[in-house]
């Protein structure tokens, strides 16, 4: 379903069989709503939020492509999620299965603009894909399609908001023992110790080659998110705390207690291709009542 969305900015809602549903603007490429079949809200997106160009949208699932953070001489995250992208309505045939499921194929092409800051032609592919029970899939497709034969670099991430009820009563499981790159210690390496995260201060964080599945529990709302991941061997776990959230102009002060973003990632190995060369880097999201599930 495609209609206009904030600032009249075109979107589309992906809707499940059972009343889940997604929201996609062609702004970013950007996830802004996943609802569960009850209507609840599962990602965080700002009050403050600025729907609108050059500005990126303050929560969701932005995209950070070419680069990651401010890892290179790119803006912050790379430009993906500043563009317009279109609808791909012709797309090569992606290895999943999408029978009974909603989903949007998306594409960003090299803009003769782009070209100048980051010298390079590639399609960036990102179906968007809402599964029966209301699993939240993003698929990523990036091909080289330079001709002066010259290969490129770069970094990703799939920036997810994650809507929480406390974040000072949520655990991360799957972290634990890992090394991971301080943001806010100069990108320093450590090596998380033994127990589940959890929140009560500022956290920056990369942790490298994570197993594929992470959960973020939930315990005041009593729910699980699962993030499970392919070809994204990082996983960034970001929450800005009371300080910093005062200084991000489109972040409300108290935010920081309802979101966290846990995010897969390929940043400590930047990904190279070849011309002709394609990568791909999967996550999926899925939002379950905490009993359900093991070890609960
Ligand atoms: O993913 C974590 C991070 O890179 C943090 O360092 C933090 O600044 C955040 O992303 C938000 O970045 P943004 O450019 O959207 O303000």
């Amino acid at each position: 379903e495609f209609c206009k969305g904030i600032n009249g900015l075109d979107k589309i809602i992906l809707r499940e069989v059972r009343g889940c549903s997604a929201e996609v603007y062609l702004y970013g490429g950007h996830v802004t709503s996943w609802k569960n079949e009850h209507g609840e809200e599962l990602l965080f997106v700002s009050s403050k939020a600025i729907f609108k160009p050059p500005k990126a949208i303050r929560g969701g699932i932005p995209i950070c492509f070419p680069q990651f953070s401010n890892l290179g001489s790119l803006e912050p995250h790379g430009f993906a999620r500043t563009r317009f992208w279109t609808v791909d309505n012709d797309p090569p045939p992606f290895p999943t299965n999408s029978t009974n499921k909603a989903f949007i194929d998306l594409i960003l092409k090299h803009s003769e603009e782009d070209v100048k800051i980051w010298p390079h032609r590639y399609e960036f592919r990102l179906r968007i894909t809402l599964g029966p029970g209301g699993d939240l899939m993003l698929t990523s497709r990036v091909r080289n399609t330079n001709t002066d034969g010259k290969s490129f670099t770069f970094t990703f991430a799939y920036h997810t908001y994650f809507h929480v009820t406390d974040i000072s009563e949520v655990r991360v499981e799957g972290l634990e023992t890992l090394d991971y790159l301080d943001n806010l210690k100069n990108r320093e390496r450590f090596t998380e110790q033994g127990d589940a995260i959890v929140f009560e201060s500022e956290v920056d964080k990369v942790y490298l080659s994570t197993p594929t599945k992470i959960a973020i529990l939930d315990h005041e709302r009593k729910r699980t998110f699962e993030l499970r991941k392919d070809g994204l061997p990082d996983a960034v776990v970001w929450n800005p705390w009371d300080k910093k959230a005062k200084t991000i102009p489109d972040l409300g002060d108290d935010d920081y207690k309802h979101m966290l973003c846990v995010e897969a990632a390929c940043v400590e190995n930047p990904i190279t291709l070849k011309p002709g060369e394609e990568w791909r880097g999967r996550q999926e999201l899925s939002a379950v009542p905490s009993s359900y599930c093991s070890g609960q």
